[in-house]
């Protein structure tokens, strides 16, 4: 029901998204979209281009007076930095970046053309798209936030047992968006270890949503699986190699007695559950606990001491090219799969209780409630 296209280059004019399929009747303002563009900026470990640029977002479409008509709506984030035709032409493709393939998949000289487009840089156009997204379920209680739970070799204790606004708050503290501040600490430590060795760092981050109904998405279709939309959108960001949903990789170590979340019943909750290793999913369907979803990231793959390349043009063994980058931005990841998130969210959202209008959504909400509530 929902769709989004972004474009734009790294140092081009600007980054553009259009967003189709949002409901009438939902205020949006450019400071909440603004909000997460500041957000996805931040983290210990970026580097010099979060210096330069300022995010904001212009809102060109699908608004009268700050509130959605159900058309399209196009949202534009200009650069700072333009540079990009008098950028030098690149020719060392960087291991682990799209450099290489790109060029010869697309016939391109210059690894630059590759480059502006496949920069994480593009990730600033999602999160706009996603704000919207945000705005749109914060009306039925949804709300979503994340926390980095390992960088390089540091890792911070298990986070299962803290409330989701236990999370968020502590995650708003810290410099690396870490629920757990003594890890956090460390994680500072070894990102300054690294960019003292010219190196990057990867890591992972949890993301949680927190008020989603159960129901969502369905068992009946592999593609209506809401588990493996989820995958698929945190998958698709930049330099993120594996996704899992709750305790994902480690529930095939154990027996299914310690795996699955017992269920419960008592008058004031209706059913629960007293654990959530299963992450709010089961067969393909949000349950009603929190959505927790696990990604990890490789370290960016620009690097100061850069490694072995060959040269696409002369043939010949050189070092890669080195471009400004970031040493380490796992915190900024996890901010971006938040809004990839809260995207997939919104659009089960519109295809449970329709799309036309909030106030539809709203009432078809109110009576699926209901619904929950008698079962
Ligand atoms: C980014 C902008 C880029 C990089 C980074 C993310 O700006 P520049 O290339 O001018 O420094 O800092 O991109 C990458 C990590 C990458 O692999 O391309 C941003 O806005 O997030």
């Amino acid at each position: 029901m929902l769709r989004y296209m972004t474009s734009g280059e790294s140092h081009g004019e600007c980054l553009t998204a259009i967003l189709d399929g949002m409901p009438s009747g939902l205020k949006v303002s450019e400071s909440a979209i603004n909000e997460e563009l500041r957000r996805r900026m931040q983290g210990y470990g970026r580097g010099a281009r979060m210096k330069i640029e300022s995010d904001k977002a212009e809102v060109l479409s699908g608004l009268r007076r700050s509130v959605t008509i159900g058309s399209p709506i196009t949202v534009m984030i200009r650069n700072a930095d333009r540079s990009i035709d008098r950028l030098p032409v690149v020719l060392n493709p960087r291991p682990g970046h799209a450099d290489l393939t790109g060029a010869i998949k697309y016939g391109l000289g210059d690894i630059r053309s590759v480059l502006e487009r496949a920069s994480a840089r593009e990730t600033a156009a999602r999160v706009s798209v996603g704000a919207i997204c945000k705005l749109l379920l914060s009306e039925f209680g949804i709300r979503i936030t994340s926390h980095v739970t390992g960088i390089g070799s540091v890792g911070s204790r298990p986070s299962m047992s803290l409330s989701f606004d236990k999370i968020a708050s502590l995650a708003a503290k810290s410099p690396v968006r870490c629920a757990d501040p003594a890890a956090s600490k460390l994680m500072c430590r070894e990102i300054d270890r690294a960019a003292r060795d010219c190196d990057t760092l990867g890591g992972t981050f949890e993301v949680v949503v927190t008020g989603v109904p159960p129901g969502l998405g369905s068992y009946a279709q592999w593609d209506r699986r809401l588990d493996s939309i989820l995958a698929g959108a945190v998958m698709s960001i930049q330099a993120v190699k594996g996704v899992g949903i709750g305790a994902g990789f480690e529930l095939a170590g154990i027996r299914g007695s310690a795996a699955h979340d017992e269920i419960f019943y008592s008058k004031a909750k209706g059913f629960f559950r007293k654990t959530n290793r299963s992450g709010g999913i089961e067969g393909g369907m949000s349950n009603g606990e929190d959505i927790v979803i696990a990604a990890a990231m490789k370290p960016i793959s620009t690097l100061r001491k850069p490694l072995a390349s060959v040269n696409i043009k002369t043939k010949k063994a050189l070092k890669a090219t080195v471009e400004r980058s970031d040493t380490c931005a796992v915190p900024a990841a996890g901010v971006v799969a938040e809004n990839a998130v809260a995207i997939e969210i919104a659009d089960a959202m519109i295809i449970k209780f329709g799309g036309d209008s909030t106030g539809e959504m709203l009432r078809n909400y109110k009576g699926y409630k209901e619904q929950v509530r008698r079962s």
